[in-house]
């Protein structure tokens, strides 16, 4: 099997050379990885992705996008994304916002961001290029809006494309202010722009926004969400004509806009939008937005999925986002934002570590064997899957994993399930349930695993590393089967195990790729 090195994200504290993490590469790989690569066509299939849907993308469409973790779900398994809070400021309020906090558009509320100048957010992401060789991809997505004071995200983004032009930059705004600068953004190379839309309907959108901003003018209730509503809608066609790879973020509202998201969805769509991102309502009085602090309340797991089944659950709906932090730093899920800002600072200009692009190029290379090694494997566990129980109904399955697409954590240290769907289709991610982690350190906690059952709703098995006896009871009594798999092999692997096992079939039926 070929296995990931971990390189950089405990706490970025150490430093990879080069030579270590190629010497990292060549050790890892097994004889099984070399076996299972000439199977699959060797180098070639490389640049194959293994999931059906990305077999249909134009090899130019994947090129922009196989290093996004945002952009690719198959991505954000490798590469990390940091964003630079270098926008305080905003022009409009979003009902599900205390400004107090970051940019609810992308953030989980009750978190702030430091604010940087222009000059701190690339001495900054120097210091991370440096520690990080998974680092792929620059956001500007906050703490307000990336766009109402432009100059300065334009500036910050100048001075990235100038020093690390290998990496990707990327941009989260509201769309009020998206018509002025797409020229600008364009002229940057900035090819991935996310722009939160949630609502066509001006009434609907009046009970989301209370006020907006616009032409030094401020606009309230209805006439303001007209108005927003139309700068997005020519914000996304002209960032899509322009080449612009555009994301849409929709916040899922219970009792305002669940039911409308389905319009969101075919009207985007129909503008050209890459992807949609359904992201849940995150609502707590003691976060004081207005929603909060009126009791609405976010929807539940089961309710997102249920949403995203309803829009087809295809290529272009991510399922993935963490509603990361206007700071974030590290693979998603994993985020090291105060590691990097409590890091001591370098005693001399020459300890201070220096980005090396060819560290993250020797990554890029881990990575395409990698994801060779895992498209081999994960036709295999579909084919194991086919053989299994072509009729059975589907079963979503909670995975524990850390990283790199294996089943490689335990249970109690889970502070996230990834979700797959397993049945007639083979097996489809579904998408990311977050909970506390149970395991406290020695002991477990009763209340923390209440939640868990809660979250995991609808979820027929959880596959970990190891699980105590304890949690597995209280899973198994509610119904969720527990897998135990020590190999840290690939996630589709383990699935088709369970699965083959759970549908009763002979486990080994089927062993080579269909
Ligand atoms: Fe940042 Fe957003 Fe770019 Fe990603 S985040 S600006 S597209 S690099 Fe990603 Fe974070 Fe979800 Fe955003 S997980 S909140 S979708
Ligand atoms: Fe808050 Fe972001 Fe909305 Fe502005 S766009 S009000 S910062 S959530």
């Amino acid at each position: 099997m070929t296995t990931l090195p971990r390189v950089s994200l405990d706490g970025l504290a150490t430093v990879a050379s080069t030579a270590d993490l190629r010497a990292t590469m060549a050790a890892s790989r097994s004889t099984a990885s070399v076996a299972r690569l000439a199977r699959a066509g060797g180098a070639a299939s490389a640049r194959v992705p293994h999931n059906k849907r990305r077999e249909a993308m134009d090899a130019a469409t994947w090129e922009r996008i196989k290093d996004h973790p945002c952009y690719s779900e198959d991505a954000h398994h490798y590469f990390a994304r940091m964003h630079v809070a270098v926008a305080p400021g905003c022009n409009i309020q979003c009902n599900y916002c205390n400004r107090k906090y970051d940019c609810s558009n992308e953030s989980r509320p009750g978190v702030v961001s430091g604010r940087l100048t222009p000059e701190g957010a690339l001495a900054k992401v120097r210091n991370v290029a440096a520690r990080l060789p998974q680092l792929s991809v620059v956001g500007i997505a906050g703490p307000g809006d990336a766009l109402f004071q432009a100059e300065r995200t334009l500036k910050t983004f100048e001075l990235i494309r100038a020093a690390l032009p290998d990496l990707t930059l990327c941009l989260s705004t509201n769309g009020l202010a998206l018509p002025d600068h797409v020229d600008a953004l364009k002229a940057l190379d900035i090819g991935h722009v996310t722009i939160t839309i949630n609502y066509l309907d001006p009434e609907i959108g009046a009970e989301i926004y209370p006020w907006i901003f616009h032409n030094h003018k401020r606009w309230k209730g209805v006439e303001a969400a007209r108005i927003l509503h139309e700068r997005q809608m020519e914000g996304l066609e002209r960032a899509v004509e322009a080449g612009v790879l555009v994301k849409v973020n929709s916040v899922m509202i219970p009792g305002i806009n669940d039911e409308h998201l389905t319009e969101v969805n075919t009207a985007v769509r129909a503008r050209g939008a890459f992807l949609h991102n359904v992201m849940p309502l995150i609502s707590d009085p003691a976060h004081g937005t207005k929603f909060g602090l009126e009791g609405r309340r976010g929807p539940s797991p089961a309710e997102i999925h249920t949403l995203r089944e309803s829009l087809g659950n295809d290529a272009r709906l991510m399922k993935h986002c963490r509603q990361c932090r206007a700071d974030a730093v590290g693979m998603l899920g994993e985020d090291q934002c105060q590691s990097i800002d409590t890091m001591a600072p370098a005693a001399t200009a020459d300890d201070t570590p220096r980005p090396d692009p060819e560290i993250r190029a020797a990554w890029r290379e881990v990575v395409a064997d990698s994801r060779a090694a895992h498209k081999v494997a994960a036709d295999e566990a579909e084919a194991v899957v086919a053989a299994a129980a072509p009729a059975a109904e589907d079963r979503l399955v909670a995975v524990c994993t850390r990283g790199g697409a294996r089943v490689n954590l335990h249970f109690g240290k889970a502070t996230e399930f990834h979700i797959y769907k397993v049945g007639a289709e083979g097996i489809r991610f579904a998408g990311i349930r977050r909970a506390d982690n149970y395991c406290l350190g020695g002991y477990g906690e009763s209340e923390r695993l209440d939640t868990i059952l809660t979250v995991l709703e609808g979820v027929s098995a959880m596959v970990c590393v190891k699980v105590g006896d304890g949690p597995r009871r209280r899973l198994e009594a509610a119904g969720i089967a527990c897998h135990q798999d020590t190999r840290h092999e690939t996630i589709e692997t383990v699935i088709a195990d369970w699965y083959a096992d759970a549908v009763g079939a002979p486990m080994g039926a089927v062993s080579q790729p269909a």
